[in-house]
């Protein structure tokens, strides 16, 4: 058994409340959300068959999610390893300085519904699911990483999350970013400014320089992680698909929250092993399965509705054109930077290549929405938005005519994180796998 199994047997044995408590949470509540959590998991995720065993590392993150993981960034913390804890919602957000400056960077976009009365006191009813739910894990003090960030970074992106970030200012100590909504030479020179100024705005908060040996150790650190991925994410072009769309689905969402060093161990060993089961013909769903590629809104833990759903319906999701998918891992920072200067152009450079539906034109995500079809030979694409998303709403239709030129099936659905359309959206679902 893995050392993560002997860390989560420590954990099981470990007095977790005093911890929360010391976070100002809501015990009893967050006592509920865990428990609905933790039945979804196994529902969803231990049910299902044929999984690769180095996948039991992804039961181990899920178990020390909110307990084990936090107790470790607040002993690092303590012991002086770590200067601060720093919070963001978006892929936009570079990890490499917060790590660089000393910080342990972490992941708060929420993927279930909560204390929803609250937050429609502060935001209108008719705001996205996911921006609701971080300002509900905020109002009910149920996410101990929340309560634990000492810096949280929001970003100019969609009209909902900035809005939303004045209302988190009130909540949190909050810093945000701004993000052009062109790309063009002169827009990514304001980026470029954006950046160092987030540089020193986390070396004041942590109150550590940014050195050039720091920010080299960080560039490898992450890129290390991006590079395990991307071998992961590579193997799914086999069919049978050696791991189900759900677990690597989950990979992408520990990254946000489990530390990069032994992610990125347990990461590879799964590529190891979805390698040998590529070669061996092994898969999760059977030969000819019908293969779908995600494209859309992201899905912040746990939203594993839809995933669950073309699954359980028979189909196997074998890409995700996502930000919980390959736009965190398909691009590495450039590694020849010497200077801290440099190295934060080749920063600014990797991350203005994200391809969120902020800006316009956004070609490059249609781009590699083909391009992603083809290479993972899927049969077809599910393009999903979050309901009131606006931004992947409206270019579901250059998505759905893009699909339609390069000769691929293609659906959208709109959802959200509640359970009744559920049925419907299985009823729909199946009806796409069965014409393809
Ligand atoms: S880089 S996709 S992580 S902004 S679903 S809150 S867009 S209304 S999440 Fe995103 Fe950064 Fe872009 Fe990626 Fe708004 Fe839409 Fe809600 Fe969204």
């Amino acid at each position: 058994m893995s050392d993560n199994t002997n860390e989560t047997t420590a954990a099981a044995e470990y007095d977790f409340y005093p911890m929360w408590e010391s976070l100002g949470m809501d015990v009893p509540a967050h006592d509920m959300l865990l428990g609905a959590v933790g039945q979804m998991f196994g529902d969803v995720f231990l049910a299902q068959e044929n999984r690769p065993a180095s996948t039991d590392y992804l039961n181990q993150v899920v178990a020390g999610i909110h307990s084990g993981r936090i107790k470790e960034m607040l002993d690092k913390k303590a012991s002086g390893e770590a200067k601060k804890i720093v919070g963001s919602f978006c892929l936009y957000v570079p990890e490499e300085i917060v790590i660089a400056a000393g910080g342990i960077p972490v992941g708060l976009c929420s993927g279930a519904d909560w204390a929803t009365d609250k937050v429609e006191e502060h935001l209108p009813r008719a705001t996205c699911p996911l921006i609701k739910s971080f300002a509900g894990f905020k109002l009910g003090s149920v996410c101990p990483y929340i309560e634990s960030s000492d810096l949280v970074i929001g970003e100019n992106t969609c009209d909902g999350k900035k809005k939303a970030y004045e209302f988190m200012a009130t909540q949190v100590n909050m810093y945000t970013v701004d993000i052009p909504n062109v790309h063009n030479a002169q827009t990514l020179e304001l980026w470029k400014g954006e950046v160092r100024k987030l540089a020193e705005r986390v070396e004041q908060e942590t109150g550590q320089k940014i050195t050039a040996e720091s920010l080299k150790a960080a560039i490898k650190l992450a890129n290390d992680k991006r590079r395990a991925l991307q071998r992961l994410s590579a193997t799914r072009a086999a069919d049978p698909a050696p791991i189900s769309g759900l677990d690597s689905l989950l990979t992408v969402q520990a990254a946000f929250m489990d530390d990069a060093e032994r992610l990125t161990g347990a990461i590879n060993a799964m590529a190891d092993e979805c390698e040998q089961r590529a070669a061996d013909g092994v898969g999760v769903a059977p030969k000819g399965a019908k293969r779908i590629l995600y494209t859309g809104t992201p899905m912040a833990v746990p939203n594993w509705k839809l995933f669950n759903i073309i699954e359980k319906a028979g189909g196997v999701v074998v890409g995700e054109e996502a930000c919980t998918g390959s736009r965190y891992y398909k691009d590495l920072v450039d590694e020849s930077g010497e200077t801290v200067d440099e190295m934060l152009d080749a920063i600014a450079e990797r991350y203005f290549g994200i391809n969120c539906a902020i800006f316009t034109p956004n070609d490059g995500r249609i781009e590699d929405i083909v391009r992603m079809a083809r290479e993972l030979n899927a049969d077809g694409i599910i393009d999903c938005s979050l309901q009131f998303c606006t931004l992947y709403e409206m270019e579901s239709f250059t998505v759905e005519k893009a699909a339609e030129q390069a000769g691929i099936p293609f659906m959208h659905i709109t959802t959200d994180y509640a359970n009744e359309d559920a049925g419907q959206l299985t009823t729909r679902i199946e009806a796409f796998l069965e014409m393809l």
